[in-house]
Formats: structure tokens, C-alpha cells, sequence
């Protein structure tokens, strides 16, 4: 019996095969995907802007060096997803256009304030460590550019993760006031860091299909159960305290429970009304506004390039 497309795309799917760009995919899988990596390239964007608050800020050369370097890290892995979502149809444009006009969603997180160089730290560390708890089982999702891109982004991830620990163990090894500024970051993050693991299972549309086509390979809940128990070591190392009076370690599993989430908080957040929604938007507006000039010379001289290499085969072939 000759098997339907859809039957052949899952079996593949289910020999944990990649699926790439000339593949036949389900239109909801193509979907699903471009709806994710544009999230997910959006939120690089948007997620330099928190930081790029502090380059002129920073406290030292070696810092401003690394925090650079972050920054401008960020900005590539926007541009390996935007690159593997294009390999699905969508234009850059469009993605530019609904992230531009408020259509599309970016990860929450980036909608808080950094208050303090402290909050640089705590960037590294938590969102950055989230991001990469996210992101290496990206590294096997079904979808061949997205999981390929990924790869690398994990492992610049991971230097950032680093870098933002190391601040943070610094701060908490000097003055009171630098180990204050330290709990105060952790107070103020840690719970929007707990909200970019998204929704509960139970309240997550998207997790179940995207389970069966491999695009997730755990749970929203999965996941942010192994950052809590991932970080409670960490900060018991730095010395400071995880603002959850719940937090309890469950000496059978060696898991931590933890307190309620503020969901309501997290849908504000994701529907436009954070603390730095609109400003974000703003300036994302207006560096791609300010960037115009960069983008028409970049093509102006594509198109010089090319023309010249059209012209030096026609020599050839005179
Ligand atoms: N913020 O059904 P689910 C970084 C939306 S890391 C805003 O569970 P799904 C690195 C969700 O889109 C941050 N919206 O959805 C960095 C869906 O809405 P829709 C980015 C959220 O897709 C570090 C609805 O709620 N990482 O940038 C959030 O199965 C430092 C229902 O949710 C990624 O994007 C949220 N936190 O699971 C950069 C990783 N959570 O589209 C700079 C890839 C959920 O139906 C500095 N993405 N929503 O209208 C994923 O793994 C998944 O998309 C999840 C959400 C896990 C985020």
C-alpha cells in the first residue's frame, strides 16, 4: 500500500531523521516552525537591547571587551534564524514588519529593566544559562537548519553564561554593597528568568505537537524544573539567595520544588503591557529605520560586484 506524504514525513520524523528545506512538510509543521524560529530571532534582537544599555557603562576595559562581544553575538544568532526561516518561505521583510508593527511575540524576559551593572551579572548568568537549558535540545530538532544553527548558538551561549556568572562571583567576593547589588539582580530576575520556559504543560497549546514532530524534545516544565535545579548549587556558591520561600529540596527525587509562578504577570508581559515593552519596540524601530543607509549601500554594491563579474565573463566568452 502506497503511504500518504504525511506518513512518510512522520515515519522520518520518528527514525529521528532531519527534515530539510526541499523536504514535503505539513503545512502546520512549516508553521509552526517559522512561528517559533522568528520568536526566537526577534528575541536575540530585542534581547541586546538590555544589555547594550551598559557597554559605555561598564566598570573596566576587560569588561566592556566581553560585554561587547556578548552583544554583537546576539546580533549573529539573529541573523543564523532569520536565515534558517527564510529556508521555510517567509521573507525577512515580513518578519521585520510584524516584529516592527507589535504582531509578533519575543521572549518576555527582554521587557525588564537593568537597573545595575549587577544586572548584567545576572543576564549571563540565568537568562543566558535558560536560554542554553532551551537551547541544546534545539540542537536535535527535527528541522535541519534550525537544529545546525543552534549548534552554534549553544556554544557561544555558553561563554556568555560564564561571563555573566563570573561578574555576579566577583560582585558577591567584594564590598557588601557589590554583594547587595548582586541579591538585589537575583531578586529582580529570577522569576521573569522562570517565565521564558513559557506557559505550565497544561496551559501550553503549542508543546504536545511539537513534541511529535521533534521540535521540542521536553516540556516547558521539563526544562524549567532542570534550571531551578540546575541554579540552586550556583547561588548557594555565590552566596545569595533565591527570593522563593518554597523553594525545597525533595531529598528523594533531588529535585527542588518551587513557588507559584505569577502567570498574570507573564501574560501582561507577553501581550505588550512590561515595564519596557514599548521602549523596546521603539528602538528596535528606530535602529532598523537608522539603518536603511547601511542596508542600500550593502546592496549597491552587491549589485556592483555582480555586475562586474557579469562583465568580466562576457569579456571571456567575447
Ligand atoms: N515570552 O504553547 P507554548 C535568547 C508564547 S533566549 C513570550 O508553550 P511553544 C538568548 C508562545 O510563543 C529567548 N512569549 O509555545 C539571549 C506561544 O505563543 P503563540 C528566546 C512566550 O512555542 C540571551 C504561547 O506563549 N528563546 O534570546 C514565552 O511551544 C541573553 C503559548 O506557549 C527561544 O525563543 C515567553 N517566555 O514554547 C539573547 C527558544 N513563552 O506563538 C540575548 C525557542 C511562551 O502560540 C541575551 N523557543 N510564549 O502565539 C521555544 O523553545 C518555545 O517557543 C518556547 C515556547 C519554549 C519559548
Amino acid at each position: 500500500m502506497e503511504l500518504s506524504l504525511e506518513q512518510k514525513f512522520q515515519d522520518k520524523i520518528d527514525r529521528d531523521e532531519r527534515i530539510e528545506p526541499r523536504d514535503w512538510m505539513p503545512d502546520s509543521y512549516r508553521k509552526t516552525l517559522v512561528r517559533q524560529i522568528s520568536q526566537h530571532a526577534h528575541s536575540e534582537l530585542v534581547g541586546m537591547l538590555p544589555e547594550g544599555n551598559w557597554i559605555s557603562r561598564a566598570p573596566s576595559l576587560r569588561r566592556k571587551l566581553g560585554l561587547m562581544a556578548k552583544v554583537q553575538d546576539e546580533a549573529g544568532h539573529g541573523l543564523y534564524l532569520y536565515s534558517a526561516a527564510e529556508t521555510l518561505g517567509v521573507e525577512r521583510d515580513t518578519m521585520f514588519d510584524q516584529l516592527h508593527t507589535g504582531k509578533a511575540k519575543y521572549s518576555s524576559i527582554f521587557n525588564y529593566p537593568t537597573l545595575t551593572w549587577a544586572d548584567i551579572g545576572a543576564i549571563g548568568w540565568l537568562v543566558d544559562g535558560a536560554a542554553i537549558m532551551n537551547q541544546v535540545p534545539l540542537c536535535r530538532c527535527s528541522y535541519g537548519p534550525y537544529a545546525r544553527a543552534m549548534v552554534r548558538v549553544c556554544k557561544e551561549e555558553s561563554f556568555h553564561q560564564r561571563q555573566g556568572f563570573e561578574i555576579m562571583l566577583t560582585l558577591c567576593n567584594g564590598t557588601p554593597e557589590q554583594k547587595a547589588m548582586a541579591q538585589d539582580a537575583l531578586n529582580r530576575w529570577w522569576w521573569p528568568s522562570l517565565m521564558m520556559f513559557g506557559p505550565n504543560d497544561a496551559e501550553s497549546p503549542n508543546t504536545k505537537q511539537s513534541m511529535a514532530w521533534n521540535i521540542k524534545r521536553f516540556t516547558n516544565d521539563e526544562l524549567r524544573q532542570r534550571f531551578v535545579d540546575m541554579s540552586v548549587p550556583q547561588a548557594a556558591l555565590l552566596g545569595i539567595n533565591i527570593p522563593d520561600a518554597d523553594l525545597k529540596l525533595d531529598e528523594e527525587t533531588g529535585k527542588y520544588s518551587f513557588g507559584e509562578i505569577n502567570w498574570d504577570e507573564f501574560w501582561q508581559v507577553v501581550k505588550g503591557h512590561g515595564p519596557c515593552n514599548k521602549d523596546r519596540l521603539a528602538a528596535r524601530v528606530k535602529a532598523h529605520e537608522d539603518g536603511a543607509w547601511v542596508r542600500e549601500a550593502a546592496m549597491a554594491y552587491a549589485e556592483k560586484q555582480e555586475q562586474k563579474k557579469l562583465n568580466t565573463i562576457a569579456v571571456k566568452t567575447a
